[in-house]
């Protein structure tokens, strides 16, 4: 149904990847909303809201903090500024540990099943990895069955979501650094159980529990190493045995992968065990030959998001934009379906895709939108539903109002897929390249820059800006998340943007036939950025906070993102934030997360919203953890 568009968004100013200003045009034209549109009209945004001081967390409330001082200084309970800044944002890492990690269960529940042979539909694809995480797991595989051990490595995987003991998460202990985890055990906050650290954010947060800003981000740190080195860790170990570990593979991304012949279909949210299946499915002869008796000349799947990442890193599946281009997508008026998971689904899109012929298909039972047709996954019979969903965006595709088809026709060259394994391998199979390099000064240091979309920034323009500006001063960066696809977009994930880097950066990348930008998968995939950074500090024999390396989330929205920051900077990495975070109502707070936490952890947060000066800023710090190592700066 076309709406009333009380605001019209500067179509070419808004984003700075091609394509988007034209269909944000054809949307207007069209009566059709996007984000954009609901933004401005959302303004002015609630200043208390920006702040973080108001809170909802009783039915004395809701209570607001008066930031100028005249008014309240104190909710109905007593809490103040302090209390109920540090609270929310407890919350949104408990909400973003909760997502990413729940992830992960829904992954092991799949392992498990392939393991037993119960899903006839998955299989151990790599069992070097497997067999590599059972011996860190401290599992004899000695004379072991592959299902035998994956079967045990199972079993501890299941036991980190709710395992009863006071004793530290497993993973973690196998895969961090021994000394970060002194740094952690000091300060209390080492995981215990994944669930149940999320389970005391609440508790924390309830009215009347812990009212002292310090103890409430000690927890967020403990919540949010949980999902760093356990949930997201093993949601990518998991679906890396499951589906091949990434190796860099070729691909376009950008709208233009949409194709205008065939049947289109869009994979979009967050777990592969369904859109790994789709993409298999949709590629089988059989729904090649359907397409064709409906007009089509095949089935094209395009990815969105980091589901799309998945299938991107493993399969290649084309990307056909990032989070702010779900909706655009579908005003090509070309997607037969969209078949979504979890996580970063605007619910929007039921009422764009009613304005076109596309079917947004939901296959989670915790994740329903009035408006779609749904249909449940499930892993015992995953061949079958994949096909049902296929067939049902092939059937669709007669129903395409061919005379409002517009597709931009912009697309990127891209190499991704990235896994630690698959840099060691461009490196010859050690780090010591890499280690030199950084110690003579060729490459300055690695930043690892990852997040979402946020129409409060020009999309994508800090993702590329601050990118760029990085290269240029020859720092490596890695990613993962939406800034991968605004990468790819841009063509910063090929050889040839070795040009865009310095001197230094560009000759590595040129011995190594490499990027200098590595897109390491999707959110979860953020462990590996973890990896990367224990293995270089164990070689160098430091501690995460002496590398020359930082974070930076230049667009950021979800509260996935905060949990991420929050593990980043406890792992010891300086962090930057594009995008305010909701603490600014706090002083106390804010300083705490921005400054004396890094006494405490090594890293800290920075926020700065202007991407070339967070370039600047970051390059700084690198430098001085370089003169600090007594490396050549
Ligand atoms: Ni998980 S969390 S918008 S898709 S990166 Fe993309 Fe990535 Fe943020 Fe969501
Ligand atoms: Fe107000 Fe306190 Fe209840 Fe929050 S917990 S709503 S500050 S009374």
């Amino acid at each position: 149904m076309a709406e009333y568009i009380k605001f019209k968004v500067p179509a070419k100013q808004v984003s700075e990847t091609k394509g988007v200003g034209n269909l944000i045009e054809k949307a207007e034209e069209e009566g059709v909303k996007t984000a954009w549109h609901r933004f401005l009209e959302q303004q002015p945004q609630c200043g208390f809201g920006l702040l973080g001081i108001c809170c909802r967390n009783c039915n004395m409330g809701p209570c607001r903090i008066d930031p100028f001082g005249a008014g309240p200084t104190k909710g109905v309970c007593g809490a103040d500024a302090d209390t109920i800044v540090a609270r929310n944002i407890l919350r949104m890492i408990a909400a973003g540990a909760a997502a990413h990690s729940d992830h992960a269960r829904d992954i092991v529940h799949v392992f498990k099943g392939a393991a037993t042979g119960e899903f006839k539909g998955y299989r151990l694809t790599d069992v070097e990895k497997l067999k590599g995480l059972a011996q860190i797991l401290g599992i004899d595989i000695e004379g072991k069955s592959e299902s035998e051990i994956a079967s045990e490595v199972a079993h501890i995987l299941e036991l980190e979501f709710g395992k009863p003991d006071d004793e530290p998460l497993k993973l973690l202990m196998a895969t961090a650094p021994k000394k970060r985890i002194k740094v952690w055990e000091r300060l209390g906050v080492m995981p215990r159980a994944i669930d149940r650290e999320i389970c005391e954010c609440m508790h924390r947060t309830h009215m009347g529990v812990d009212a002292d800003p310090a103890s409430l981000l000690l927890h967020g740190v403990r919540t949010s190493l949980a999902d760093g080195w356990s949930g997201s860790m093993m949601a990518t170990y998991l679906s890396d045995i499951l589906f091949g570990t990434p190796k860099p593979i070729k691909t376009t991304a950008n709208l233009g992968v949409l194709k205008e012949d065939y049947v289109n279909i869009i994979v979009h949210g967050h777990n592969p065990i369904l859109s790994m299946k789709i993409a298999e499915v949709a590629q089988s002869e059989e729904m090649q030959k359907l397409a064709k008796k409906y007009g089509a000349k095949g089935v094209n799947v395009a990815g969105m998001c980091c589901t799309g990442n998945e299938v991107l890193v493993r399969l290649g599946i084309p990307p056909a934009g990032n989070f702010l281009m779900q909706e655009l997508a579908i005003i090509t008026g070309a997607v037969e379906a969209m078949v979504v998971d979890y996580q970063c689904l605007m619910p929007s899109l039921v009422d764009v895709a009613g304005c076109y012929h596309t079917k947004i298909i939901t296959t989670e039972p915790k994740a329903h939108i009035p408006g779609a047709v749904h249909i449940e996954f499930k892993p015992e019979k995953a061949d079958e539903i994949a096909k049902e969903i296929v067939k049902i965006a092939i059937e669709n595709f007669q129903n395409r109002p061919k005379e409002r088809v517009f597709i931009p026709k912009h697309k990127s060259e891209v190499v991704a897929g990235f896994s630690v394994e698959a840099i060691l391998e461009a490196l010859g199979g050690t780090l010591e390249p890499l280690i030199n390099a950084l110690r003579e000064g060729t490459i300055k240091g690695i930043v690892g820059v990852v997040g979402c979309n946020n129409p409060k920034v020009k999309h994508n323009h800090s993702h590329v800006t601050l990118t760029k500006e990085l290269i240029k001063r020859d720092i490596l960066v890695v990613g993962t998340g939406c800034w991968g696809i605004a990468a790819a977009m841009h063509g910063l994930l090929t050889p040839e943007a070795a040009k865009m880097a310095g001197e230094g950066l560009r000759a590595v990348c040129e011995t190594l036939g490499i990027p200098p930008c590595l897109h390491m998968g999707s959110c979860v995939d953020c462990s590996r950025i973890l990896i990367v950074l224990g293995a270089l500090a164990e070689a160098l024999g430091v501690d995460i906070p002496d590398l020359p390396v930082a974070g930076s989330a230049p667009e950021w929205m979800s509260e996935k993102a905060v949990s991420i920051g929050t593990y980043f900077v406890a792992s010891g990495v300086f962090t930057h934030l594009g995008v305010v975070p909701p603490v600014l109502g706090s002083q106390k707070v804010t300083r705490l997360l921005t400054d004396e936490i890094e006494d405490l952890l090594g890293g800290k947060f920075y926020v700065e919203p202007d991407p070339v000066k967070a370039a600047e800023t970051i390059y700084n710090v690198i430098i001085e953890k370089r003169k600090k190592l007594k490396w050549p700066v």
